[in-house]
């Protein structure tokens, strides 16, 4: 497949990037200003209704109801947590590129770019290659630097992680690749392809592609291509900033549970919400927490949006050696504040439960900083479709390798493999098939 030759390519070049070697979390840590812990946090509700933010933020905090679109009428019920935040609406026919209809459409041309980002975020096995992982990583931190106490100076969901070089910050290390990438479709789309703009029309101007909608959309593209993943309502048309920001605001492996509560109730997330987006890592393999251990992921199933990362890191299941736990997560699982909502997304009634929470939260999490929120589109439409069964066709070699911790060439083909979605061939590689690229 095209899409597949392209990854092994952009592999290739990107491989000449220069990546701090260790990310040095343990100083973040110390910069981080922090507040007082609200008293709330400190009794075990957990309960959705009793324990969420229902905070406003953005324009919506000054809006009068009767200056609201229908937008901002939406996402005002969202974060105060009525109406839906998954949705399956989609396009029946979608306009050719090229028409009027699809001029006159601010989604459509999202619905082109969301395909063309499915081929790189969707692998051969089905599950959701590193390139998703790191859109949705790459949205959170772009989002999250920012807080309650720091608004002033600008931050939050703006593109700056991409526009500037945010990205190659040490926080950011791991999302250098991903950036470049979004800067090609950026080009793609927006410079070569000609979706360019007047001057005078604005908005449209920001609807377009500039790589901040990148940033968020890519994200929730990412989601929803991993097998289980919501469909979160998505809305485009936030303001570019070319200012780089805090980097103190993004959370580090190393910190403690109360550290991460204060850190994201000042992003006016609630304990609650924190231990729902932090499921993310479902999906994840990290390669600098611990850089002997590239490539070891942080459930059984990387790949696949399932909860058994809620089940292992908490520890209600046996987990294989090759899992590795951040300590952050572990601390949350254990943390009284947020064991129990935590506890609430075992199992498999655990799943639709989380993924209502995450959209929920993920939706707040992606408006942080944007102070148009009255004005942007609604284009969950643009979103390919979620799979909602999904079983990996490999799991029993995934198993072989998972419960080796061993680190030989083999296994770090095999994590490469995996993280670009590819079925795991235990005995192929054992073989001693040498050959790096994946049967595509
Ligand atoms: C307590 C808060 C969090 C901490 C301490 C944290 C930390 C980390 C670390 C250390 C990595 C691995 C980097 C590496 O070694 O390569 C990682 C990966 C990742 N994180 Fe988080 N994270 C947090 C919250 C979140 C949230 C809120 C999201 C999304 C909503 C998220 C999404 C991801 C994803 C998708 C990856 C995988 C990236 C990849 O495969 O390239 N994380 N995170
Ligand atoms: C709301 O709209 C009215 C007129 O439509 C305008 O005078 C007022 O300034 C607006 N208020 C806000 C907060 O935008
Ligand atoms: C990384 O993992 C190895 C193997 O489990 C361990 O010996 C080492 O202490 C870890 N290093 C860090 C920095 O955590
Ligand atoms: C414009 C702005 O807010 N820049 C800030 C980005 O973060 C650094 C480090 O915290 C500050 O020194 C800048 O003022």
């Amino acid at each position: 497949m095209l899409s597949y030759t392209l990854v092994v390519i952009l592999g290739t070049i990107i491989t000449s990037v220069p990546v701090v070697a260790f990310p040095g979390f343990p100083r973040l840590k110390q910069l981080m200003k922090i507040d007082a812990l609200n008293p709330a946090d400190l009794n075990n509700i957990g309960s959705d209704a009793a324990d969420d933010s229902f905070e406003l933020i953005g324009d919506l905090i000054t809006l009068s109801p009767s200056n609201l679109t229908q937008v901002g009428r939406d996402v005002k019920e969202l974060l105060m947590k009525s109406g839906s935040p998954e949705s399956d609406v989609a396009y029946i026919d979608v306009p050719a590129l090229d028409s009027t209809a699809c001029a006159q459409d601010t989604c459509c041309v999202w619905k082109y770019i969301a395909d063309e980002m499915t081929d790189l975020f969707r692998g051969e096995s089905g599950r959701c290659t590193r390139w998703a992982r790191m859109a949705v990583r790459l949205g959170f931190h772009d989002a999250g630097a920012w807080s309650k106490a720091t608004a002033h100076r600008g931050g939050g969901a703006d593109g700056s992680i991409c526009l500037t070089e945010e990205y190659t910050f040490q926080e950011n290390s791991g999302l250098e690749d991903m950036c470049l990438q979004m800067r090609t479709w950026y080009d793609e789309w927006h410079t070569k392809k000609g979706f360019d703009i007047s001057m005078a029309d604005l908005i449209r101007k920001q609807n377009l592609l500039h790589p901040v909608v990148s940033s968020e959309m890519g994200a929730n593209v990412a989601t929803v291509v991993c097998p289980l993943g919501p469909r979160v309502r998505s809305f485009v048309g936030r303001v570019d900033s070319a200012v780089p920001n805090k980097s103190e605001l993004l959370p580090s492996p190393f910190s403690d549970a109360l550290d991460l509560i204060r850190l994201f109730r000042d992003k006016t997330i609630s304990p609650h919400a924190l231990v729902a987006l932090i499921g993310a890592h479902t999906t994840s393999q990290q390669r600098l927490t611990n850089v002997t251990r590239a490539g070891d992921p942080q459930d059984s199933t990387p790949g696949v949006w399932d909860v058994l990362y809620y089940e292992e890191t908490y520890g209600s299941v046996e987990t294989p050696e090759r899992v590795f736990k951040f300590p952050s997560d572990v601390a949350l699982a254990k943390y009284s504040v947020t064991a129990k909502e935590w506890v609430s997304f075992l199992g498999t009634a655990g799943q639709g439960h989380w993924n209502t929470d995450y959209a929920s939260a993920y939706i707040r999490l992606s408006l942080l900083g944007v102070n148009n929120i009255n004005q942007l589109t609604e284009c969950t439409k643009a979103l390919p479709a979620r799979t909602e069964e999904y079983k990996n066709p490999d799991q029993e070699n995934m198993d072989e390798w998972l419960k080796s911790s061993q680190v030989s060439l083999t296994s770090e083909e095999i994590a490469d493999r995996i993280e670009l979605g590819g079925i795991v061939d235990i005995n192929n590689l054992l073989a001693g098939s040498s050959e790096r690229e994946i049967e595509l």
